[in-house]
């Protein structure tokens, strides 16, 4: 069945749309869903936020019964609309375990994004300790559930579907914060972290992509606005994020729009 009806509409770096972009390599089924790119950068255009119901947030996915958002909600949709192979754990209490560590996914990735966005020095490492309370809860979690394991089960599911994408994204707190794992205590997580970070079916974006698009989140400033002084959003599609250099590591000190390499059109 080819399902041309079924339309994402997405930015690209996106972390939430990478979801099920995911999720849909691994079904080796990635061309039944239609991927619309948005310019974050650029005002919102009004059929688009009346599809959404004047939410701005991405993705939302078309589909012929109607309008869903919600990457949680769109990831279930897609993984039981097409059940072969299934994504999500097929026994119902393996499937509630998933679920538990799925449920965390809000608490993990708000800690990566303010950690990064937090401007004042001195707090620092009041957000290093709350990322890290978030890692100690999955270490916890995985040793409980799937001790000798690398995922959660047997294999990459639903689980390792959500979270990679945040595991991407906070490749900016080792950019732009010096953040890592501690040697100790974290063998668990870090096993399951780099086994997602390797897999076939999550290589959508890559670090160099990530460090430079999110400079502005390091400046305190998200989704496509422009930090104070500059012109261009790092989010900005020209020039391509290849052509630029890497941003300056100390985000304390703002860089401009020419050291980002990036020039209004
Ligand atoms: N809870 C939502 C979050 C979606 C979200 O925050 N998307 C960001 C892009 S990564 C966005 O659309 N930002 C632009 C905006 O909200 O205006 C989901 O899981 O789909």
């Amino acid at each position: 069945m080819h399902s041309p009806e079924l339309i994402v509409h997405h930015i690209p770096v996106c972390p939430f749309s990478q979801r099920l972009e995911i999720l849909l390599a691994l079904k080796g089924l990635r061309d039944r869903v239609a991927f619309r790119v948005v310019d974050v950068t650029r005002p919102r255009d009004p059929a688009l936020l009346r599809l959404a119901r004047g939410s701005t947030a991405l993705p939302i996915m078309r589909t012929p019964q109607g309008v869903l958002r919600e990457s949680l909600v769109i990831l279930r949709y897609l993984d039981e609309l097409f059940p072969a192979p299934m994504i999500a754990a097929p026994d119902p209490y393996r499937r509630a375990v998933e679920a538990m560590l799925i449920a965390r996914e809000g608490g993990f990735t708000a800690a990566g994004y303010r950690y990064v966005m937090n401007r004042d020095r001195a707090r620092s490492s009041a957000f290093r300790d709350a990322m890290l309370a978030q890692y100690a809860w999955i270490e916890d979690f995985l040793a409980w559930q799937s001790p000798g394991g690398v995922f959660l089960s047997d294999r990459f599911g639903l689980a390792e579907a959500v979270f990679t994408p945040m595991f991407m994204r906070f490749w900016f707190l080792e950019y732009y914060e010096d953040f890592a794992l501690p040697a100790q205590g974290f063998a668990r997580v870090r096993r399951w972290r780099e086994a997602c970070l390797a897999h076939p079916a999550a290589q959508q974006v890559c670090r160099e992509e990530i460090v430079k698009s999110y400079y502005d989140y390091a400046q305190g400033v998200g989704n496509g606005a422009l930090p104070p002084g500059r012109g261009v959003s790092s989010f900005a599609f020209a020039p391509h994020w290849r052509e630029r250099p890497w941003p300056p590591r100390d985000k304390y000190a703002p860089a401009t729009d020419a050291m980002l390499g990036l020039i209004a059109p």
